[in-house]
């Protein structure tokens, strides 16, 4: 197949378009190196030495004898250069990775705000609107998240993106209707991804667009079996306050002895999925195109959940490193249980990759070997959701 991966120089977007590649489909990554950027706004670096973009092609190149074209533009911005660009590929699928994913980042200020909202929801809209301009009938696979759905307990698993209600009709008869699951983001990010829902069952229902939205858990690990056959292909690896997500940062944290920064009680339920089972997901995804005319299907993309202090507490059981209990910089509930179903991808051939003391083991020791690379000043979250009253 020939594929674009929007957003193919991220933590997700680099392993999968690898994976794809070796898979023999033709691979154009397109990206507007964004992110690379905000590591300069934030004063902090992966803690991987991830090399530039075309160096990493050249990697690719040199080690599988296998192309991989790159195309830098902004998916919400350079419109016409898009457009021209699907006419010119005529691609079967693209995955979209292409937005701003960190929630604290999209708190930090009014600006990052504006900025998350007019990335996210433009970089979906143009793509969605360019597919329809372009005349082809290609297939979306987006990257969503589980947060959509938000963290309440309603005591109910939560279904892959449908709901079935009972609504009263005129003639006070109960009638079965299927609806999209409530949404209750808990972020300005997890809002914009809200929003690209509305965006694709729209795009759906009007242009008959073929869409899979995989609404993804928290992703950990950092190398595949494609990143790992070089160091100019390693991944990115996130530590910092607001791009690190909570599983790596605690294994970084037990790599360099620092104690695990957990947010108030622990008590946060969250789904998880390894790097390598995203990979996996985006490839099942687009070799299973939904049929013309089908609604948007809808993926939980994760393969457990867990709670926080939970996962605290095994790695300082493993390591040796205390757990610290911190104020909580967010706005969310103190604690949740998560039920979820999945078996969409399951029965589509996915093989999970659970939490072992093996897998968390490698991670540590990536973030060992790269220890000297690590700031700890960028370790605190220190976005905060709900400003504190000046005294
Ligand atoms: P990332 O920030 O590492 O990668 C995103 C990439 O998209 C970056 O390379 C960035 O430069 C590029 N990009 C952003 N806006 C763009 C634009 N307007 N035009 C062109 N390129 C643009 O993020 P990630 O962790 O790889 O996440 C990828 C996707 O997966 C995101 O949409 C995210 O919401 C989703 N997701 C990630 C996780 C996770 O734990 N990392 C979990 C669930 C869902
Ligand atoms: N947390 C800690 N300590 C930390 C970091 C986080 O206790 O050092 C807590 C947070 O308060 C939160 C939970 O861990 O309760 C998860 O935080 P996170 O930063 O790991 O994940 P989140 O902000 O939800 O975002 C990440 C990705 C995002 C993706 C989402 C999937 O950055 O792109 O959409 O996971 S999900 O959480 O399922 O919505």
């Amino acid at each position: 197949m020939k594929i674009i991966v929007l957003g193919g120089d991220g933590f997700c977007g680099w392993p999968t378009a690898l994976h794809l590649s070796n898979q023999d489909h033709e691979i154009v990554i397109v990206d507007n190196l964004s992110r690379r950027k905000i590591d300069v706004e934030l004063g902090v670096s992966s803690l991987t030495p991830i090399v530039p973009l075309p160096q990493r092609l050249a990697a690719w190149k040199e080690i599988t004898g296998r192309d991989i074209r790159f195309v830098n533009l902004d998916v919400g911005k350079d419109y016409d250069r898009l457009l021209a660009l699907l006419h010119q590929v005529k691609p079967d699928a693209i995955v979209h990775f292409a937005e701003q994913r960190a929630a604290p980042y999209s708190m930090k200020s009014s600006w990052h705000k504006r900025y998350t909202v007019d990335n996210n929801i433009n970089a979906t809209n143009c793509l969605l609107a360019a597919i329809v301009e372009s005349g082809q009938d290609i297939h979306v696979v987006h990257l969503g998240t589980m947060g959509v759905y938000g963290y309440g307990t309603t005591g109910a698993p939560i279904p892959e993106g449908y709901l079935t209600v009972h609504v009263t009709t005129g003639e006070g008869k109960l009638e079965p209707r299927e609806i999209l699951h409530p949404t209750s983001p808990g972020s300005i990010y997890h809002m914009t991804k809200v929003m690209d829902q509305t965006l694709f069952a729209y795009y759906n229902k009007n242009d008959r667009l073929r869409v899979t939205d995989l609404h993804q858990g928290i992703v950990w690990g950092t190398n595949t079996s494609e990143t790992k056959r070089d160091e100019r292909l390693v991944n990115r690896f996130d530590y910092d306050g607001d791009y690190g997500t909570v599983l790596n940062r605690f294994l970084m944290q037990a790599a360099i002895g620092h104690p695990l920064t957990v947010h108030g009680t622990g008590g946060q339920t969250r789904a998880f999925i390894h790097i390598r089972d995203t990979a996996r997901c985006v490839e099942l995804a687009a070799t299973n195109p939904p049929e013309k005319g089908e609604r948007v299907r809808i993926f939980n993309q994760m393969t457990e959940t867990h709670r926080v202090a939970d996962l605290a507490q095994m790695i300082s059981k493993m390591a040796g490193v205390p757990v610290s209990h911190l104020d909580n910089p967010r706005n969310e509930a103190v604690e949740n249980e998560l039920q979820v179903h999945n078996d969409c991808l399951l029965d589509l051939g996915l093989k999970p990759t659970k939490l072992e003391s093996g897998l968390m083991d490698e991670v540590i020791d990536v973030a060992k070997r790269y220890a000297d690379r690590c700031d700890r000043s960028k370790i605190p979250a220190t976005s905060r959701w709900v400003q504190k009253p000046s005294a």
